[in-house]
């Protein structure tokens, strides 16, 4: 059976097939796993079997030969029912050149000596089954023949790398391929076997039926398109497949009953799992059912459990029992299948077989028991079983056929499909099998049948367990190397390292490896190096210690791969070199400060744009990193953009050659949430200030989301040409406003107008531009004169500055010594990766001046991505931290944070944390655990993306075709983490929307989907009442932003209703409530009394809370949690205006119950009337929310706004400048509306202001009344309608 780990997609192309004359039917006759020295070619003739090859008594699967290439190359192939590729060793893989192990004695297919022979999917082959083995190289397409039929161009796998030493023939659903994996769609596959054969019309319908004769005779067959009605015995029953999560991808049956039968009695056994799901997999030798029903066949049987070895065994005698277990399928009129002891015993080596060394079963044989148990589903049919099934699989109606088999018929009797889609031929449809689901009752059985189970020789009983003393016997050594194996793949797992989940235990035999590339362990190829080369005690003692080799190889490679000093301490000095020239840096600052002004120069100056355009420039260009069509327009950035740039930074006489990511943030806080994930995945920042007007409100802003991230920053002055510009006041501003310990490391050269650039402190020299748009840098290291004493002076400001943050600097201040420069640069860096500074850069970049020494100042003092602390969460150990290390050799993990649409497809930005990531590789999202295939990685350049093949740790990139949502992490799958998400703020404003067109629904829902994914802070939902579409967000232009954006880029134009704002409402005292609900009305009532009192939640304003304090169960638990839900429902829509209600607190004491009509949805309703009953009562008032408004304008317009702001809110503050002032208030978001165009009336365009959700408030009496009047009229007005 296919493992869990599969692989995806892939370009598989299939050629044009020849079609074939057939007369419907090809069978293949298949034989036991033997000998490779005794095997015999199969003859093949069409639709009848002939047994043709010697007796062999070990386990093994059904093998069967076929031919492919041209010309053909023979290989001996297992056939699976559990997986749908074939595949082949190929003849250079390593296990098929390995002489230790006998080499790939069922033959190996040479490519190269095919002249047919073609690659359609390079690399893209990659198949792992459930006991750890797997298999990878490429798909290819050559002829392939079985049973006398030639499929010219079939899609198989190549292995060039696997630890199976045999080809496999998968005849599942297609689904199952391993080139499908996890995505499930059936476009990812190709024709396999069946469909193919079916494709070159050489059967008609994708079926075939499997007959495996019992255990003694070698061989059985495989008919496909069609049933052989001389292979079984009584009727040919049809029962359901069932579907796995919606899809057919295995042959899931369900099993429904189990009973042993012998000569004294019959026994129904029982399980807690019936019905159980079972798969009916060829690929399996034994068959595996729940513990609980494994435990009663064993103790009916005699078979007994070792925990030591893992297995259950009985004695070899026990082949001769007359008793028989009969499965039944598909509920209780569905078809049974019994199965014989001799079927059910099967040997455990083709030497001389173990012995029981103690117990009552001392002195006998040990043989493998046929059924073992397993823990979870689906469970296992396998050969043990379906030996004494004959079954008809067809895969179009997703039905199977099943009868007893014809032991040993030597008649043949074919029926073909007679077309595509016919039911299985002579079989009848099971009755009732919707009672299949029908769980039974589970009672032990008495075990009437067990004394029946004997060995027909009466030697032994089976009332004891027997003793198998390990390390006497080869059986114990074997066992022991496999519980070592297991071991070591628990110590994996517990590291978290090994990446093949779900790898199952299925009683085979062990040869076990470490793969060293990728820290995995697997044990390989059991069923050829098993048991049959494990005779001699030589091999098993290797067996040992190959096992505790492993164990402490896997051990050490877990402690070794998950340290990141480990880590560290194996980079090479390439690598460390690389990590230390990365930076990851955001700008960020209030609206209009210069960000993408100066991010254009950055590009320009680092060569990524050959020409500077402005932000509302002339030219009507518009600058890069603004590239949609409103940004230009508006001469506002809406949405973050990416870009990077490698920039050349001196270092003594040298240029380094520095990688810069980087992020250009917007300003405005209806664009928040863009600032927030550019902080959240980025290592530094660049603060923007406007020189003029140093820090306004949202600097405060972005200063707690950089504070929020751990994100050190370098401050930038910008605007230093603005009349009025003070970079020394806005350092003090920086220092006092924001409380972050600050200082200059320029003076400027000039001011204003005459701005020229800077004088450096820490080199003491003078930086200009010169030359086009400032690109040259001119250095010299005259300070001009009237300069001298400032620098000086602040030079010492910045020391001393730095010796309140940083030891080392304090200590040569203490000793009155003055610091080196080195000293002064490693202070900088160290107090700004610590948080504890920022060093304050000045500069124009309109005018093109001294925009490079700040990015110098980024290589200096931004950290690079090793040093950041960035954890992740082990979701194995209780959401543990963990720390990640931003080393390419680690496993991989990464965070999405952003998603974006564009013309190519769904793009999906993923911060590199560590670990690289590769094109064409997988990845695992953690939030969904789905596997995805990464075909393409992008950096992006604003909105132009350059392709790479790789990136690496600590970067940040853009990959294609990646469904998941923002905030998910990504890993390859061998790490349980997920990361952190970040903060969304609530939506303070709503709109009610709707496409002025009704043929535009389509456009509109696709459109608000796509804008819901993008952005977290843009919300949408359906008013039940007014049945409304409502979208919520950050304020008025975020809002207008999303109807201009569906105008232009879906051509949808729509109506919008009045802004909205979210108003809240709740409690001012405590009221005590006794609500009776009591309703007749025929047949049965509703009787729920609730008794107890609301209050203001006095733990948190913002938040309900339900308590029960209801003694002696007068409300019994269960009707406690639906008046639990009954607050809860009360609460999303307020009795006074269907807003949120938010800080009550609804206590239960005391109630009543009625015996008939009592129910969940009696006491939730009671406690929605009782609470809003009682709401008024406990002073109900809608709270509003009050927004911190910050307005500036030339001081001349003071006594203007401070008109406008009378009626709108309370002044907090105002701080008049030289020609600016600034106030800050709290307003009511309600009076806000159309403010700016009140405000660009009072100021003659020239004021400016922001606004940012402050806190709830109790809206005005005036306005409480007038609002819910307009509630209560549109209510009724709906009520009358
Ligand atoms: N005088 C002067 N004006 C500047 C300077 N830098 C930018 N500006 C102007 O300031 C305005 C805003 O610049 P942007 O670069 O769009 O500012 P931003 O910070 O990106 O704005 P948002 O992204 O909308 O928050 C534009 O008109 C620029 O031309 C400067 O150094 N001096
Ligand atoms: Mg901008």
């Amino acid at each position: 059976m296919k493992g869990t780990t599969a692989v995806a997609l892939g370009s598989l192309l299939v050629g044009a097939t020849r079609a074939q004359a057939g007369n419907g039917v090809i069978q293949w006759d298949i034989q036991k796993r033997q000998q490779p020295q005794d095997f015999t070619r199969l003859r093949k003739r069409a639709s009848t079997f002939e047994e043709v090859v010697t007796n062999e008594d070990t386990r093994g699967g059904y093998f069967a030969t076929c031919r492919m290439g041209t010309p053909g190359q023979d290989l001996t192939l297992q056939l699976d029912t559990g997986s749908s590729d074939i595949w082949v060793p190929d003849s250079s893989a390593k296990v098929c050149r390995d002489v230790n192990t006998g080499g790939c004695t069922l033959g190996t297919f040479n490519p190269s000596k095919s002249t047919t022979f073609e690659v359609v999917g390079k690399g893209e082959f990659d198949i792992s089954y459930v006991d750890g083995s797997s298999s990878t190289g490429d798909y290819f397409t050559d002829v392939f023949e079985i049973g006398g039929a030639n499929l010219q161009n079939m899609t198989m796998g190549l292995g060039l790398k696997t630890d199976i030493a045999y080809g496999l023939v998968g005849v599942g659903y297609a689904l199952n391929e391993a080139i499908v994996g996890n995505t499930q769609s059936a476009a990812d596959a190709y024709p396999n076997l069946p469909v193919n054969m079916v494709k070159e019309g050489l059967i008609n319908s994708v079926a075939y039926s499997l007959w495996l004769n019992d255990l003694d005779a070698n061989s059985g067959s495989i008919l496909f398109g069609g049933i052989d009605t001389e292979k079984y015995v009584g009727d040919l029953t049809r029962i359901n497949i069932y579907p796995t999560q919606n899809v057919f991808t295995s042959f899931l049956v369900a099993m429904t009953s189990l009973e042993a039968t012998s000569p004294s009695g019959s026994d129904t056994l029982t399980s807690q799992k019936f019905p159980i799901p079972v798969v009916l997999d060829s690929g399996t030798t034994l068959s595996y059912l729940p513990t609980d029903l494994a435990q009663q066949v064993w103790k009916e049987a005699g078979a007994v459990y070792s925990p030591e070895y893992q297995l259950a065994v009985i004695p070899c005698n026990m082949q001769n029992s007359a008793g028989t277990f009969s499965f039944g399928f598909a509920g209780p009129s569905g078809p049974r299948i019994n199965v014989t002891m001799d079927e059910l015993v099967l040997d455990l080596t083709n030497g001389q077989p173990p012995v029981f060394n103690a117990g009552v079963y001392k002195g006998q044989d040990a043989c493998e028991f046929g059924i073992q148990n397993f823990s979870t589903s689906p469970y296992l049919l396998g050969d043990t079983f379906l030996r004494s099934a004959y079954v008809a699989y067809d895969l179009v109606n997703n039905q199977i056929g099943i009868a007893a088999t014809n032991f040993n018929s030597t008649k043949s009797n074919v029926v073909a499909f007679p077309s595509s889609g016919a039911p299985i031929p002579s079989a009848t449809v099971a009755p009732n099998q919707n009672q299949a689901t029908n769980i039974p009752s589970v009672a032990s059985p008495t075990y009437g049948a067990s004394a029946g189970f004997t060995d027909g020789v009466g030697s032994g009983s089976k009332s004891a367990a027997s003793n198998m003393p390990a390390n006497t016997h080869w059986l114990g050594l074997f066992s022991l190397a496999k519980m070592r194996v297991i071991r070591a793949v628990a110590a994996l797992n517990s590291c978290a390292v090994a990446s093949r989940q779900g790898v199952r235990y299925l009683g085979l035999g062990c040869r076990v490896a470490v793969d060293n590339a990728a820290p995995t362990l697997r044990w390989t190829s059991c069923q050829i190096a098993g048991r049959r080369h494990f005779s001699g005690s030589f091999p098993m003692l290797a067996a040992v210690s190959a096992a505790e080799a492993a164990l402490k190889q896997a051990k050490d490679l877990a402690a070794a791969n998950m340290t990141p000093e480990a880590a560290a301490a194996r980079m090479t000095p390439e690598e460390i070199k690389r990590l230390s020239r990365v930076r990851n840096i955001g700008i960020a600052a209030h609206i209009d400060s210069g960000k993408t002004t100066v991010t254009e120069r950055i590009l320009y100056y680092t060569g990524r744009v050959k020409a500077i355009h402005e932000v509302r420039g002339r030219d009507g260009v518009g600058a890069k990193m603004d590239s949609m069509e409103l940004e230009r327009e508006r001469g506002i950035t809406i949405q973050s953009a990416a870009t990077f740039a490698d920039w050349p930074k001196r270092e003594n006489g040298v240029e380094e050659m520095y990688h810069i990511n980087l992020i250009d943030t917007p300003g405005h806080i209806d664009f928040t949430i863009e600032v927030e994930r550019a902080m959240r995945v980025l290592d530094g920042a660049v603060m923007v200030l406007c020189a003029v007007s140093g820090v306004q409100s949202q600097t405060i802003t972005v200063d707690r989301q950089m504070k929020r991230y751990n994100v050190p920053r370098i401050s930038f002055i910008n605007k230093m040409d603005r009349m009025g510009s003070n970079p020394f006041r806005v350092v003090e501003m920086i220092n006092t406003k924001l409380k972050f310990p600050a200082a200059a490391v320029q003076i400027p050269i000039g001011s204003e107008k005459e701005f020229e650039g800077v004088v450096d402190l820490i080199e003491m020299r003078a930086i200009r531009n010169e030359g086009q748009r400032g690109m040259n840098i001119k250095i010299t290291k005259e300070i001009p004169e009237e300069l001298q004493e400032l620098a000086q002076q602040k030079r010492q400001e910045l020391i001393e500055k730095l010796a309140d943050v940083d030891d080392e600097i304090a200590e040569l201040f203490l000793d009155e010594k003055v610091p080196t420069n080195e000293q002064i640069k490693a202070a900088i860096r160290r107090a700004t990766i610590a948080l504890k500074f920022t060093p304050v850069f000045m500069g124009s970049a309109l005018a093109d001046k001294s925009v490079q020494p700040m990015l110098d100042g980024v290589c200096d003092y931004l950290p690079n991505p090793a040093n950041v602390e960035n954890v992740a969460l082990d979701r194995t150990n209780n959401e543990a931290s963990v720390t990640l290390a931003p080393y390419n050799s680690l496993p991989f993990v990464g965070l999405a944070f952003k998603l974006e649409e564009n013309p190519y497809g769904q793009l999906t930005y993923i911060r590199v944390y560590q670990g690289s990531l590769k094109k064409g590789t997988y990845l695992f999202n953690s939030r969904t655990d789905k596997k995805v295939r990464i075909p393409r990685i992008v950096r992006m350049h604003s909105n132009e993306m350059e392709d790479v093949a790789e990136i690496g740790a600590g970067e940040i990139c853009a990959v294609f075709g990646v469904d998941c949502a923002s905030g998910d992490t990504f890993t390859d799958g061998k790490l349980p983490y997920s990361m952190s998400s970040m903060y969304v703020p609530d939506a303070v404003m709503s709109l009610s929307i709707r496409p002025k067109k009704s043929s535009d629904a389509d456009s509109f829902s696709k459109a608000m989907n796509r804008f819901m994914r993008e952005d977290p802070t843009f919300r949408l939902h359906v008013d039940e009442e007014s049945e409304e579409t409502i979208i919520s967000g950050m304020g008025e232009l975020h809002l207008e932003v999303y109807v201009e954006r569906l105008r232009r880029e879906y051509k949808v134009e729509c109506e919008t209703g009045q802004p909205r704002v979210a108003y809240r409402e709740t409690i001012t005292h405590k009221t005590e409530f006794d609500y009776l609900l009591k309703r007749q009305s025929g047949g049965p009532g509703d009787y729920a009394r609730v008794m107890g009192w609301i209050e203001p939640n006095p733990e948190n304003s913002e938040e309900n809370h339900f308590e029960s304090k209801v003694v002696g169960g007068t409300i019994p638990d269960k009707y406690l949690s639906a008046c639990g839900k009954g607050f809860e429902e009360a609460c999303a829509k307020g009795p006074l205006l269907g807003h949120k209600v938010i800080g009550t607190s609804l206590v239960v004491t005391d109630g009543a119950t009625h015996v008939t009509d009592s129910s969940d949805y009696a006491f939730n309703l009671a406690t929605q009337l009782a609470f809003k009953k009682a709401f008024s009562e406990a002073g109900g008032q809608v709270l509003e929310p009050l927004m911190k408004t910050t307005i500036t304008a030339p001081s001349e317009f003071q006594g203007n706004i401070l008109m406008l702001m009378n009626k709108r809110g309370t002044i907090i503050d105002t701080e008049v400048g030289a020609d600016e002032f600034t106030m800050v208030a709290d307003c009511s978001l309600n009076a806000m509306f159309g403010f700016s165009s009140h405000l660009r009336a009072a100021t003659q365009g020239k004021g400016e202001f922001s606004m940012e959700f402050s806190h709830y408030a109790a809206a005005a009496p005036h306005l409480q009344k007038e609002l819910v009047a307009k509630y209560e009229k549109e209510w009724e007005a709906k009520r009358t309608k």
